[in-house]
């Protein structure tokens, strides 16, 4: 099995792709319209677990049928995070009923120190694409108002963002930040200057993003963690994985949802970087794995669930064979224990970190690369990763995490991105939507598609 994996021949609940090089047999309409019709099943018996055991709070616990809430109070996390997959799904009725929830309920004025990041992603990129996408003002008033409590994590010695900030009295903390919680915030705060007007949005996140591009070490590579007082880098690991990951996305989904130059030549630079140190030409394929970032020197042979996002940056950047050979790699890091771990040993071929928190990186890769190819092989592909997260995920109350792929034994949380952002790549791989322009639209690293009015 290890060997098929490593050739990317697997077979799965019966259904196979096609192995590397070799032409994928054609879908059928009606096919692919079936499996449009299973994600919209299964995200309908996720939504309703949520509403059932936890609306109101921020995430359902799927095995103990109760409330997850982030901080003592809720923001509304679900339902923010999913209410364009409700759109883009077509069922406009539960998402006019969730509009009017949020509109009448949600409130930023709480005394609560909140991760800057996680919600500007989760919560102030829900909240725009869905303003965006309702010609709705009081969900962009939202949007506004959550941006300007979050402003003062820019108020450093560096001007790089604090990691939490409390969005009443805007008291700052967590000096300790890293690549990915700086760099990915420029596609929501820019999309809110744009919208608002306010350039101040896109100034500070801005000059964040430049100020630790400017911190690369001379092979042109960042650490894992910095501390945005001193500016100095805490760990010297260089990757593409957790910490890192989205960073190197916003660099060049900024350039092309904003036509900033100046992010196109972060992006260019990144990227030859990247391709020289961390990229990893093995028997088992391409990777992408750690090196220090000063020397280049390998650090370990590890990939995972966070690292599978790249092969759709790179699909998105032009560079369609090392997406192409990227994807392979991920698919067969998938099929060893037949659903993927959050690390992954690919010299061995076997998870080091067992979890998969139903995240959906490898979806998205395969909707975008079946964008850019047109190839069969990643439907095939995504029908593989739907049918297992079915088998082993799913829960009479909704979905569940995996504690560990080996034994498929489950944990208790449906996270809110596996609506965001999991069930939407797997319905977009399966039902395109013409109106989704490539060249017009942006999804943001948790899937909040962003449109270039401007
Ligand atoms: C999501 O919240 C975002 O995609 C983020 O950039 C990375 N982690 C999760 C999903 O795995």
């Amino acid at each position: 099995m290890r060997r098929l994996a490593m050739l990317g021949v697997v077979a799965l609940s019966g259904c196979t792709a096609a192995p590397t090089g070799t032409a994928a047999r054609e879908w059928r309409g009606a096919e692919r319209k079936a499996m449009a019709g299973r994600v919209r099943e299964e995200f309908r018996h996720a939504w309703e677990g949520y509403k059932r055991y936890a609306w109101g709070h921020d995430e359902l616990k799927p095995l103990s049928r109760e409330a997850h809430d982030w901080y003592s109070r809720p923001l509304l996390i679900t339902p923010v995070d999913a209410l364009d997959t409700l759109l883009l799904l077509g069922d406009r009725e539960e998402a006019e009923r969730t509009r009017a929830y949020i509109v009448e309920n949600l409130s930023f004025d709480k005394d609560i120190s909140v991760k800057n990041f996680e919600i500007t992603i989760r919560v102030l990129g829900g909240l725009l694409s869905a303003s965006q996408m309702m010609s709705d003002p009081r969900l962009l008033a939202l949007a506004d108002d959550l941006g300007r409590r979050l402003l003062p994590v820019f108020d450093s010695p560096t001007g790089m963002p604090y990691v939490y900030v409390n969005l009443k009295t805007g008291e700052t903390s967590g000096a300790e930040s890293n690549p990915a919680e700086i760099g990915t915030l420029l596609l929501e705060f820019g999309t809110l200057a744009r919208l608002t007007g306010k350039s101040v949005y896109y100034d500070k996140a801005k000059h964040a993003l430049t100020r630790l591009f400017e911190r690369r070490s001379p092979i042109g590579l960042v650490g894992e963690v910095i501390d945005v007082e001193s500016g100095r880098w805490v760990s010297p690991s260089s990757h593409v994985g957790a910490r890192i990951d989205s960073y190197y996305e916003y660099l060049l989904k900024c350039w092309r949802l904003f036509d900033d130059e100046e992010c196109g030549r972060m992006w260019r630079e990144s990227i030859a970087a990247l391709n020289r140190h961390v990229a990893d030409e093995t028997p088992t394929g391409l990777w992408y794995g750690p090196v220090d970032m000063t020397s280049g020197r390998r650090t370990a042979r590890e990939f995972g669930a966070l690292e599978a996002f790249f092969p759709a940056v790179l699909a998105l950047a032009g560079d369609l064979d090392r997406a192409r050979r990227l994807q392979d790699s991920a698919f067969s890091m998938w099929s060893a224990a037949g659903v993927e771990p959050d690390g992954f040993d690919y010299v061995a071929m076997r998870a080091t970190h067992p979890a998969y928190p139903l995240r959906p990186e490898i979806v998205e890769s395969a909707w975008s690369l079946h964008r850019a190819t047109g190839d069969p092989r990643y439907l095939d592909m995504g029908r593989v990763f739907f049918d297992a997260i079915v088998t082993h995920c799913r829960t009479e109350a909704g979905y569940a995490v995996l504690e560990d792929v080996n034994t498929k034994r489950q944990g208790d949380l449906m996270p809110s991105y596996f609506l965001a952002e999991t069930l939407k790549y797997f319905h977009l791989l399966f039902a395109p939507q013409d109106d989704i322009d490539p060249e017009k639209v942006v999804f943001t690293t948790e899937a909040h598609p962003l449109r270039r009015t401007w």
